[in-house]
């Protein structure tokens, strides 16, 4: 299906059924799949391929999208905390995300590790 999806939009821009479904949409930058509100985490450099997004806090990104996260934007006007496991666990990735921060690539350390995150009015790292 995914692949499917692919070839009919042209692009990589799947929504993995986690916090909700909204339709592929072509992208040439974070703002047009990211809904404002909301934080987003792209499994490919530059906010692209399949991604996860909620606004609120996410004990697990679910099996197909465990260990992808390489980009990310926080449109929420929280702050999200990444954590390496599921329920929040293994301690926090980097510092809290401040609202309105994004990052189109993580570190190479940092890179496909993301399980689970946080959505808080404060930073918790
Ligand atoms: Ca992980």
């Amino acid at each position: 299906m995914r692949s499917r999806l692919m070839a009919l939009t042209g692009v990589s821009a799947v929504v993995l059924a986690v916090g909700t479904i909204q339709a592929p949409a072509v992208s040439a930058s974070p703002g047009d799949d990211c809904r404002g509100g909301w934080f987003c985490a792209w499994e490919h450099y530059n906010y692209q391929g399949s991604y996860v997004t909620t606004n609120h806090s996410l004990s697990y990104v679910g099996d197909r999208f465990n260990d992808k996260a390489t980009s990310y934007w926080n449109r929420t006007t929280w702050y999200v905390t990444l954590y390496p496991d599921a329920g929040y666990r293994g301690g926090c990735m980097m510092n809290s995300i401040a609202p309105g921060a994004a990052s189109p690539l993580l570190p190479a350390h940092l890179n496909d590790k993301m399980s689970s995150y946080t959505i808080t009015p404060g930073a918790l790292c």
